[in-house]
């Protein structure tokens, strides 16, 4: 069977609201993107994943869609998607939407109806429950904060929001449901569009007898009960055979929030018919100690080692397939918070972008992300704008942390960490607008912006260009297997990739110490035979066996 396009493709993630702004508002638009598609497609990326542009409130920037069949009209005019849609195939590079049907606003029409009466018609769009003896129905907790549960006075029920308070679960039970969505879904597929990106998919299935949680899975996990639910895999498929099935191109990404590589395997095993490929956010979890989010703390490398290495391992052994990530909107900058923002500040992007574009699976690139954004280190809690930021805020007060503790923990955790403007230059504003931008731009755009890292051959930009290219060049990055070598080792991440008759050997320096090892014995090549594919050092060693990295330093061998 030929290899999917998607498995050798790569990815860049837009969230449009901070990408670029050409009407002056502060905001960013489609219009923006359109410019920078000549950018894009010098960087190499085959797929540009557009997060909601929906109409939508904007409480949770998009993420809570008001109407899935209009633009919000702060980012342009359905024209406008239309445009870019055709602007991007002429330049072969495809187009996914993020599809959020988990929930809805509670300004969509059909939640307005539903709250209006116990015996409207949409009433059972929702989840909408008797409450437990004056209490919430069950003691969920939303993932912003507070009950997962909101009492409506005008109905004397409440209904449930796993999400902000505005972000009302639609309930999948209901066939209605399942059937407008698909039809929505189909609208997008007959504009053209090459995918979607399904937002929390792995939450629409609950357990209809909501059970309280036991406390059995520990916080961090997310809340874990309700993920993965009863039905999830029969919904995947239905809605597979309604809309993808027709259209054997088209490409599927589930973000999985707190899932397990058994279910992340049936999601993404072609021959369950559900979806493409999975997120997975185990390996961003290894700076919550005990689970926990909302703490200030340094990252476990060796859990980190762990944790990539089985899903790559595990997926690879079941037949599913990953979506590749360090960053997105939602999480901080990968050189903050796996790097290093001073003196090794592009050695470390460079090492990290290897170290997850060499693995099996397709590679997500964070706008910004190739060339090296770092996160804002907001000092001010007025400079913060996410409703998850501002509601952890409020709790973190109530249990009585001092300002400064706090504003610590955003400065490392915030989802505004990677929401700031893209940095294209060294002008006001980055150049992202002519207006006020609706979040401040880091500080440190005069020396870290895409134009300097267009017109700088050795800079991050172009290391991506060179991952993108060795992706098409070899196929055993997409087909091969994976192995981790120096598997204790607390400073080096390092692992071969076998198939095809070809082996690469991946060597990352994890931190800003030179390191000495010794490759493992077993691992037996000739060096006459075996060259240097990519590194981020000028000049990287070639003695094989007995390896000096300096900081941050990252190679690959292509060995024989
Ligand atoms: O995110 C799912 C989710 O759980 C996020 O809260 C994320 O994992 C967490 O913030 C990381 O700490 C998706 C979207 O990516 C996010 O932007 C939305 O806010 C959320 O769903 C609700 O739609």
């Amino acid at each position: 069977m030929s290899t999917p396009w998607w498995k050798k493709a790569v990815v860049y993630q837009i969230y449009p609201k901070s990408f670029h702004d050409t009407t002056g508002n502060g905001v960013g638009d489609i219009q923006g993107i359109i410019k920078k598609l000549n950018y894009l497609q010098e960087l190499g990326v085959d797929v540009i994943w557009l997060t909601p542009i929906y109409k939508s409130p904007q409480n949770d920037n998009g993420y809570d869609i008001s109407d899935y069949f209009s633009i919000h009209e702060e980012y342009g005019t359905m024209e406008d998607f239309e445009q870019l849609l055709s602007q991007a195939h002429e330049r072969n590079i495809k187009i996914i939407m993020d599809i959020v049907v988990n929930h809805t606003s509670t300004d969509h029409d059909w939640f307005v109806k539903s709250r209006s009466s116990k015996d409207n018609p949409y009433r059972d769009f929702y989840i909408w429950k008797n409450g437990n003896e004056g209490e919430e129905p069950t003691n969920w907790k939303s993932k912003f904060g507070g009950s997962a549960w909101e009492y409506d006075e005008n109905t004397g029920q409440y209904y449930l929001h796993l999400f902000d308070v505005t972000q009302a679960d639609l309930n999948w039970e209901n066939e209605q449901v399942r059937r407008e969505v698909y039809d929505m879904m189909n609208f997008w597929v007959k504009k053209g569009v090459d995918g979607f990106r399904l937002d929390v998919i792995n939450l629409i299935s609950k357990d209809q007898r909501f059970p309280n949680d036991d406390g059995s899975v520990p916080p961090g996990d997310g809340r874990k009960f309700y993920t993965d639910g009863p039905r999830v895999h029969e919904f995947l498929h239905e809605m597979n055979q309604e809309v993808f099935v027709n259209h054997p191109e088209f490409m599927t990404v589930g973000e999985m929030s707190s899932t397990t590589i058994e279910n992340c395997i049936k999601y993404s095993r072609a021959d369950r018919q559900e979806l493409s490929m999975t997120f997975n956010f185990h390996h961003l979890k290894v700076d919550y100690p005990n689970g926990e989010k909302w703490v200030y703390a340094d990252f476990d490398f060796l859990q980190l080692k762990e944790i990539l290495s089985t899903w790559q391992a595990e997926m690879h052994k079941g037949g599913g397939w990953n979506a590749l990530f360090w960053c997105n909107h939602d999480q901080p900058r990968v050189v903050s918070r796996f790097g290093h923002e001073g003196e090794f500040h592009n050695e470390s992007a460079k090492m990290l972008a290897t170290t997850i574009h060499m693995m099996q699976g397709t590679p997500y690139i964070y706008q910004g992300e190739e060339f090296g954004m770092t996160n804002p280190h907001f000092s001010k809690i007025d400079d913060y704008r996410d409703v998850e930021s501002l509601n952890i805020y409020k709790q973190l007060k109530e249990e009585g942390k001092s300002e400064e503790e706090i504003i610590q923990i955003l400065q490392q955790k915030s989802r505004d960490n990677s929401r700031t403007p893209v940095q294209w230059n060294d002008s006001k504003h980055a150049g992202f607008t002519k207006g006020e931008p609706w979040i401040h731009v880091a500080s440190n755009y005069e020396t870290i912006n895409a134009e300097k890292a267009v017109n700088d051959r050795n800079s991050i930009f172009y290391h991506y260009q060179k991952l993108i290219k060795l992706r098409k060049t070899y196929d055993v990055i997409t087909t091969g297997d994976y192995q981790l070598i120096l598997k204790d080792h607390d400073q080096i991440f390092a692992y071969v990739r076998n198939g095809d008759g070809e082996r690469l050997l991946v060597v990352n320096n994890f931190y800003a110490d030179k390191v000495e090892f010794e490759l493992p014995s077993q691992l037996s090549f000739s060096s006459d035979k075996s060259s240097i594919i990519l590194s981020n050092y000028e000049d990287s060693p070639t003695d094989f066996q007995r390896m000096t990295l300096r900081p941050y330093e990252s190679i690959v061998y292509h060995i024989n």
